[in-house]
């Protein structure tokens, strides 16, 4: 028997489920505020597909009667239509909690503040250069991988599904039971929406909210409130953490990536055969690793599989190494606090590349991570002379304070990115990381942080005589 769907959204994930729906033969019922011409389009779309769609407005009514409502993650918890729902008794599930009724392969889920994007799609690249069916999706966004929806479509079914959650979409899901599950990382976030830390975390603890003691959950071993998360759930737990006094399942030991399984010390890679950079990339890749072992990929396969790039452009990515000079393009970090971020991860000499358009954020903050870290800092685009101005006043204050301390020198470049590449290259000396964290976005000189990073790493091919 036909069952209806109502679904409430209809960005990525309402037009994905609306998809699965109606490709299982449901009546299906879909509904969104929005009525911009994409959202028209794909209206348009999913009533050829014999979809009843409404814009504009959310009838409640009809919502109400469905068999099944699934809600986007993007309306809020205080949204009108959801406040009317559950005055009227109705529950509701997220997309991905629709989707797993439909997937017949084995899951992973991963969830945590940061790094849950690098994690999915490096997990589900080394999967499959193990020759295994899998496909990253989910909260992943960006284009970089499908809803978890639209992997449930696939024909034949993945052996394989490797899913990125949000607390957004946890927090309306009943039905998700990863067989293994990831945390990343834990801190304060979305703020907007959760007036705490227990909020937000006990959102994130629905993952656990199924487990059997088959289970696998692997969990940062560097933060306790990640290692409290599952609370009495069942499963086998492992732990990944750099230190390796910590105890932990994979850790570093002598600059190689170690894998601990069944009692046994195993040395998988060298650090600096990793392609991303930073300490949090390390950490990813000890939780990749660590479940990739716990699938049963042959230790050699996730040597190659963590050495070879997953293909995530845009976070610290390295383009090119040139005359012992390594390029990194992290063109998505357009705030103070992910370029912060990045440099920190990085062991000097950093040379860095700062600017873009300016969105009125304090750059003061950034001037911490310089000391001793980072030798010059190239500015650029509309934010380079606020830039210039409130690193050199902060600069000066830290340079007045007791101890000495290695300040950078700041450069003030105009002109285009080529321009940028040709003072950093002469600038560079071997050993130097050139780094492209902007701390503001690309909107001045380009359509967006991909083609500014597209734009960077074509570039420094081009210093390295390629293209
Ligand atoms: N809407 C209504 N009624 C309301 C409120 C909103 O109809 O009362 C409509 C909006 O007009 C909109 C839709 O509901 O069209 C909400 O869409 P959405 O915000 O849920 O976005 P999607 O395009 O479906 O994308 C979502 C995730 N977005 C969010 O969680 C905000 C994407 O994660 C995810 O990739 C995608 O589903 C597929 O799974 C992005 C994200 O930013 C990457 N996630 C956040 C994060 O990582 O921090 C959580």
């Amino acid at each position: 028997m036909k069952s209806t769907v109502a679904i409430l959204g209809l960005g990525a994930s309402g037009l994905a489920a609306a998809r699965l729906a109606l490709a299982h033969g449901e009546n299906v019922h879909v509904s969104d505020l929005r009525q911009d011409p994409q959202t028209h389009a794909h209206a348009g779309e999913l009533r050829e597909l014999g979809a009843d769609v409404e814009l504009g407005h959310h009838d409640l009514a009809r919502i109400q009667a469905a068999d099944i409502i699934v809600v986007s993650p993007g309306i809020p918890p205080h949204a009108p239509v959801l406040r009317a729902l559950r005055d009227a008794g109705r529950a509701w599930i997220s997309e991905p909690d629709y989707a797993v009724r439909f997937l017949s392969g084995s899951l992973i889920g991963i969830t945590g503040t940061n790094g849950k994007t690098t994690t999915t799609l490096w997990l589900a690249h080394l999967l499959r250069t193990s020759g295994l069916d899998a496909a990253a999706g989910g909260n992943v966004g960006g284009g970089l991988a499908p809803a978890a929806s639209t992997l449930a479509l696939r024909e034949p079914p993945l052996d394989w599904v490797v899913l990125e959650m949000s607390s957004f979409q946890l927090a309306d899901s009943v039905d998700v039971a990863p067989e293994i599950g990831i945390v990343t990382t834990l801190s304060m976030d979305h703020q907007d929406r959760y007036p705490d830390m227990a909020t937000y975390a006990a959102d994130k603890a629905r993952m656990f909210q199924n487990a059997r003691s088959t289970d696998q959950w692997i969990l940062n071993g560097e933060q306790p409130l990640v290692l409290a998360l599952p609370g009495e759930a069942v499963g086998t737990r492992y732990r990944f953490a750099i230190d390796p006094e910590l105890g932990p399942d994979a850790h570093v030991r002598n600059g190689v990536l170690t894998l601990v399984i069944h009692g046994e010390a195993h040395a998988i890679l060298p650090l600096d055969a990793l392609p991303l950079a930073g300490r949090h990339n390390i950490m990813n890749a000890l939780a990749v690793g660590l479940a990739a072992a716990l699938v049963g990929v042959p230790f050699e396969t996730i040597a190659r599989g963590l050495a070879t790039a997953p293909g995530i452009p845009h976070r610290m990515e390295t383009v090119g190494t040139i005359r012992g000079v390594r390029w990194i393009n992290d063109s998505k970090a357009t705030n103070v606090e992910a370029a912060s971020t990045a440099i920190v991860a990085l062991n000097g000499p950093v040379i860095a590349l700062l600017g873009g358009k300016d969105k009125g954020e304090d750059f003061r903050p950034l001037a911490d991570t310089f000391p001793g870290r980072v030798s010059h800092v190239l500015l650029f685009g509309e934010a380079g002379n606020r830039l210039e101005r409130e690193l050199s006043e902060a600069m000066t204050v830290m340079a007045s304070s007791a101890e000495a301390l290695a300040l950078p020198v700041l450069h003030r470049v105009v002109g285009g990115m080529d321009d940028l590449i040709r003072t950093a290259d002469a600038l560079a000396e071997p050993g130097h990381t050139v780094l492209l964290s902007p701390a503001c976005s690309s909107f001045d000189a380009f359509p967006n942080y991909e083609v500014r990073g597209k734009t960077f790493a074509e570039a420094v091919r081009r210093l390295g005589g390629e293209g």
